[in-house]
Formats: structure tokens, C-alpha cells, sequence
């Protein structure tokens, strides 16, 4: 049968389940990949399983979140993530390198090969033709450890691109574009996969960007195929012995097709506080912009930044904008000094920050008092960029230099420098801050050192045949982890340590829900759609475990946090009846009998005994897991 290159990639990985959408299969890993704010995490995990060496083929732990070491608590991190990279073998990419996703681009991704990453945005490496998917740190844990990853196979999206970006529009307008026409849920259960002439054009780095920012309509992963633009990059990258073709079959059939002539596109916008809320730019042209910053895992690329400086080179940002760039990696930094691009930037007035991931993640740059922020990252969720009253504003690298220079939304298409930006030849390499795993023997004399904020994981209890308790908070659709588990210079710092951190869930939303969950020993979250949508940070199912948090009671889950939940034993639940969401309050006293977790369950309101009918999608597996706690006593117990 001819497959797309989705399923040929998934089936050369299979070693569980069979190829039919929505039945759970697993597949093996070849590589993973960790970022800091969730590989301590993932390392106490992997630590736990008693291993003497990582298992999968290639595994890198990157150093870019959490880096303004305001206190000894980052630094402490990254000397235990040293430390463990060298005890187990590890590539180890250090504090400054750059941002996980577009190092692993430039250094690691392999067409045709699988990596799973503790990081909502590792499909970004899909933009060179390789599944990659992202997960809780357990799971990357698990798959350190050789174990196999599990999944729902998926739906396949055929997105056919046919004609060429006109100057001024990049692959950020093309995945504004789909986040405009299916939202951000509009990609469950489906991985998003690009074919077409359209394709042709566009450079890995920009395929990238789509990959990347395709995470936002919540799929599991999206992928290009690896062609002769592949193996330039790879060549440019020296790493062209490791190229090798990936397409789909000819006469391969999508399960759905969307289809977009990218030659039509013009400039884009997503607006607060949704990536899914997209307008073109004449809604905006005009308004005025505090901020704009370029950079993140979705537009840090030698091409992007290029493109800025073309744009900006011998002008001035606006007086009143406070503009920033991030490179995404040195070799980038070094390869913009080359060609000049760098001094550009700083003659232009642009504020140059480390490499790393920094104002994305309110790691500094917090806007002032309800600015108005434009940045080229991938997420605009309220209070994200570290200001609860900001409004962000997701836009090209086009436009954020356009419109850093007005000091207001401005259509690039009326800039000058945009002239198509081409990819060296040869990138001027920096691999000085990468550290090389050691040899087994000389590995196992390796002292791991934790420093006083990396606390052990909790211990979580086998599941009681009874779920008495208070309905703790009732929140809406689309509530994202940034929500339930909020990041930014002052709470990721915590994130080695659950009960400090825990004292942050939902401070976003209801400061006093970390109290009240301890007060009434725990009970129940209700939601709406889409719950869960966004990072993949553990956090947010591991801190409401530790206060208690039973059940969580929705109209449907984002896949990655349904899967954390389950990981750490809390049940992800159903209503049957979307409409018996507006039967629950908060402060609803509820009873919930899951001695028989195969049947529909019952919820018992106390106050006014409705019974409110509520089913899950768990697999025997997944059951099993909640039963004992969570995927780590279900692994001890396997192992014993
Ligand atoms: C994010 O963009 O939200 C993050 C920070 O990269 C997260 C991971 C995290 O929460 O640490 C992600 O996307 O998974
Ligand atoms: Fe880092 Fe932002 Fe990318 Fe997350 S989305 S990996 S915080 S740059």
C-alpha cells in the first residue's frame, strides 16, 4: 500500500499496536532531546530507573530556558544537568548555545528518523523530515531508557502548498494561515503533512518555522520531506553525509487534504490572546507598539534575523519601541558577524539578548503596563510574557522589523530589503559549547550534584476505589498549561522542586487555589475544551497531584497534557453531555465511584444528588497506570 511519509516513518518505528487511527500503538525512539525547565524532571526520572547509561541513539540536554540566574537556583540546575549528561551520556549544550529546537535543526535532526523531546515545539526537526514529537519529561525518561513511546495513531493532513511567497510574507503568514482556518484545536489527532510545488520554495528554515509553530492547532507533530533543499542545509551545516530522501509514496492518500496557494498570502497577525486569533495586517496597520522582539524557537534562524537586519540596515527603531533580537544559536551569532548582519542590528538601536529562549518565556523583557508587544515567537497566552495587563501580538520577522521602525503595525510588502535571503554555503560552525559524553567506564566515576532547590519527586499513592471531594476551580475553553502551571523568571526557577512550585497553580487565574486545594485535601478541576493546550511542562499534572488534585473533569483534553495527567495518575475524565458542564460549580460537593473504571462512570453532585454521567478514552494500559499512582510505580512494579 502506498503510505505518506508520516506513516512510512511511524511504521518503520512500530513495535506495538496496529496501524488504525486512534488505537494506541508505540513506536521506538532514535533520538530525545531535553531543554532545562523540564529535564530536571525528566533526569530525577531517569535516575529512578536505575540505569547505568542512556539507551536511545542520540541524546542531547539543553541549557536555554532558564538563564538569568537570578539566585544559585538556574546555576544549581545546570550543574546538575552537567553532571547527569556525564554520568549517563549525554550531549550536553550549555547555557548560551542556543535554543534546543533550532540546534537540534542545525546539529542532530535526520530525515526518516524519530525523536521525542520534553518540549511542546520539538517538531520543529519535522522540518527536515523527521517525526518528532513532543512529551512529559516521563516519557522522555522512558524513552532514554529504550523504552518504546506510546501514541494514538494518527489522522494524516495532507497540506498541499502550490505557488511562491511574494517578498515581505515568509513561512510565518503560512502557518498563521492554518492556525486561522482551523484554531488551535483544530489539529488533534491529526499530524500535519506538507506536500506540493509550493514546497520547493521554501527554505529549511522556514519549513521549520511551520513545523514548529504547528504545534499551536494542537497535533501531534507536523513533517516536510527531506529533498534536495534538506541536503544544501545539511551540506551547509557539514553534516551532508547524513542526509538521506524522505517523501511519501507516489499515490499515497491523506485521510484529509487542506489546501493553500501561498502565492496569494499576505501579511499576518495573531492577536491577544490566542495564536489562533488571526487577522490580516490592514485590521492593525496603524495602531502603535510598544515592543517588538525577534527570536524564539520559531523565528531565530540565520534567515530570519538576515531578513531583520536587511530591513532595518542604516535606519533607527522607533524612539519609543524597545526592540530585541535573540539569536538561535551561535553558529548563527558567528555567521551574522561574518556577513555584518550583527552590526546592523546594533546600529538599527535593537537590543541584542543571549541565545536562548528569554522573553518567550517572561524570562525577562516583561512588557511595561499595558503595552502593546510584537514578537515572532509562537504563544501570546495571557500573562505568558511576564505582564498580566500586556497585550502580545504574534507576527513575521517582516513585520516586527516593519514595524519596529514605524513604531506601528506596518505591512512589510512596503519595506525595503527583502530581497529573498540565501543560505550560506557553509555556516561558520560553533560547536564550542557543546560537552561530548564520556566513555561508559570513566562515565560511572561521575559524581551527580544536586544543589539545594532539586528536591526527590514526591511519592504518589495507588488510586482509592472512592473520589469524594470539592469541585476546587471551573474553568473555560482553551485553558493552556500557562494557565495551571505559569512559568516566567520567578515560578521556573521552581521546577526541580514540586512543593515549592506547586504553591503556583493557577496563580494566574485564582491565587488562593493552591490554599484552598489544601484545605479541603484535594478534589477535582472542571474545564472545558481543550484543556491542557500548549507546553508540554509535567508541572502542570504534577503539582495538582501534590495538592491533591483527584480528577479532572472536562469536555476534552490537548494530547499532551491528557497524557502528563495520566502519568501522574490523575484521571482524566469526560462529561458524556458536553451541556452537564453548566450543572457544576465551584465549592460543588462531589461523590465519584471508580471501584469499575471499565464502565460509564457516575458523578453524585451532594447538594442536589443529580448524577452527572462522565466516560474516558484511557487504554488498559493507561488504566493500569492510574491504578498504581502514576507511570513510575507502574514501572517499578513491572521491574520487581
Ligand atoms: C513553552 O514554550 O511553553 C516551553 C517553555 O518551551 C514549554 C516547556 C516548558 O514548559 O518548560 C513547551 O513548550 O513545552
Ligand atoms: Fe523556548 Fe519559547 Fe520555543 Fe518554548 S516556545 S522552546 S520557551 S523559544
Amino acid at each position: 500500500m502506498a503510505l505518506t511519509l508520516a506513516q512510512k516513518i511511524l511504521h518503520d518505528h512500530l513495535v506495538e499496536g496496529t496501524e488504525k487511527i486512534d488505537e494506541e500503538i508505540a513506536i521506538t525512539m532514535d533520538h530525545t532531546l531535553t531543554q532545562d525547565a523540564t529535564g530536571t524532571m525528566a533526569y530525577l526520572q531517569f535516575e529512578a530507573m536505575g540505569l547505568d547509561r542512556v539507551q536511545a541513539e542520540l541524546s542531547v540536554s539543553f541549557i536555554d530556558h532558564n538563564m538569568l540566574q537570578s539566585d544559585f537556583k538556574n546555576a544549581d540546575d545546570h550543574r546538575y544537568l552537567q553532571s547527569i549528561a556525564k554520568r549517563y551520556g549525554l550531549i550536553l549544550s550549555k547555557a548560551g548555545n542556543g535554543i534546543c529546537h533550532q540546534v537540534f535543526l542545525e546539529r542532530f535532526a535526520r530525515p526518516g528518523k524519530t525523536l521525542i523531546g520534553s518540549d511542546s515545539h520539538t517538531p520543529t526537526a519535522g522540518g527536515m523530515g523527521q517525526i518528532a514529537i513532543g512529551a512529559g519529561g516521563l516519557d522522555i525518561a522512558v524513552a532514554m531508557a529504550g523504552g518504546a513511546f506510546k501514541l494514538k495513531y494518527p489522522k494524516i493532513m495532507g497540506v498541499k502548498l502550490t505557488g511562491k511567497l511574494v517578498p515581505g510574507v515568509s513561512g510565518k503568514d503560512i502557518i498563521l494561515e492554518i492556525l486561522r482556518r482551523i484554531d488551535v484545536k483544530g489539529g488533534r489527532g491529526y499530524i500535519l503533512e506538507y506536500f506540493g510545488p509550493g514546497i520547493l520554495n521554501l527554505s529549511v528554515p522556514d519549513r521549520a518555522t511551520i513545523t514548529n509553530m504547528g504545534t499551536e492547532t494542537g497535533c501531534t507533530t507536523s513533517i516536510f520531506p527531506s529533498d534536495d533543499i534538506t541536503k544544501k542545509y545539511m551540506e551547509a551545516m557539514g553534516r551532508g553525509d547524513q542526509w538521506a530522501e524522505a517523501k511519501a509514496d507516489d499515490g499515497a492518500k491523506y485521510d484529509e487534504i487542506m489546501e493553500i496557494d501561498i502565492g496569494s498570502l499576505g501579511p499576518l497577525v495573531a492577536k491577544p490572546h490566542s495564536p489562533g486569533k488571526v487577522v490580516t495586517i490592514s485590521e492593525l496597520a496603524g495602531k502603535k507598539v510598544d515592543q517588538v522582539c525577534v527570536g524564539s524557537c520559531t523565528n531565530s534562524s540565520f534567515r530570519d534575523l538576515m531578513i531583520v537586519a536587511n530591513m532595518v540596515k542604516g535606519k533607527r527603531v522607533h524612539e519609543d519601541v524597545t526592540a530585541t533580537v535573540s539569536p538561535g544559536s551561535r553558529t548563527i551569532i558567528r555567521e551574522m558577524i561574518r556577513t555584518g548582519a550583527y552590526a546592523d542590528l546594533v546600529e538599527a538601536g535593537f537590543r541584542i539578548l543571549e541565545s536562548g529562549c528569554g522573553p518567550c518565556i517572561g524570562m525577562g523583557l516583561a512588557p511595561k503596563t499595558d503595552a502593546v508587544s510584537v514578537r515572532t515567537f509562537n504563544r501570546n497566552f495571557p500573562g505568558r510574557s511576564g505582564t498580566k495587563s500586556a497585550d502580545v501580538y504574534l507576527v513575521s520577522p517582516e513585520m516586527a522589523a516593519a514595524t519596529a521602525l514605524k513604531g506601528e503595525f506596518s505591512d512589510p510588502r512596503e519595506f525595503s530589503g527583502l530581497d529573498p535571503i540565501k543560505e550560506p554555503e557553509r555556516y561558520l560552525i560553533d560547536n564550542n559549547l557543546f560537552i561530548e559524553p564520556l566513555p561508559l567506564e570513566e562515565a560511572k566515576k561521575v559524581e551527580i550534584i544536586r544543589g539545594p532547590n532539586i528536591q526527590p519527586l514526591p511519592e504518589f499513592h495507588p488510586l482509592p476505589a472512592e473520589h469524594n471531594g470539592e469541585v476546587l476551580i471551573k474553568v473555560d475553553d482553551n485553558i493552556t498549561t500557562d494557565h495551571i502551571m505559569p512559568a516566567g523568571a520567578k515560578i521556573l526557577p521552581l521546577r526541580s522542586n514540586i512543593p515549592a512550585i506547586s504553591e503556583y497553580v493557577f496563580s494566574q487565574v485564582d491565587e488562593d487555589f493552591p490554599k484552598r486545594a489544601r484545605e479541603k485535601n484535594g478534589g477535582f478541576i472542571i474545564a472545558g475544551e481543550n484543556y491542557g493546550q500548549g507546553s508540554s511542562r509535567e508541572h502542570a499534572a504534577i503539582a495538582p497531584k501534590y495538592l491533591g488534585v483527584k480528577a479532572v473533569i472536562v469536555k476534552s483534553f490537548a494530547r499532551i497534557h491528557r497524557a502528563n495527567l495520566v502519568n501522574f495518575g490523575i484521571l482524566p475524565l469526560m462529561f458524556k453531555d458536553p451541556q452537564d458542564f453548566d450543572k457544576l460549580e465551584q465549592g460543588d460537593k462531589l461523590n465519584l465511584d471508580i471501584s469499575d473504571l471499565t464502565k460509564e462512570l457516575k458523578l453524585v453532585v451532594e447538594k442536589n444528588g443529580i448524577e452527572i454521567p462522565v466516560i474516558h478514552d484511557l487504554s488498559d494500559r493507561e488504566l493500569d497506570v492510574i491504578k498504581q499512582g502514576g507511570t513510575l510505580n507502574y514501572t517499578k512494579n513491572l521491574l520487581s
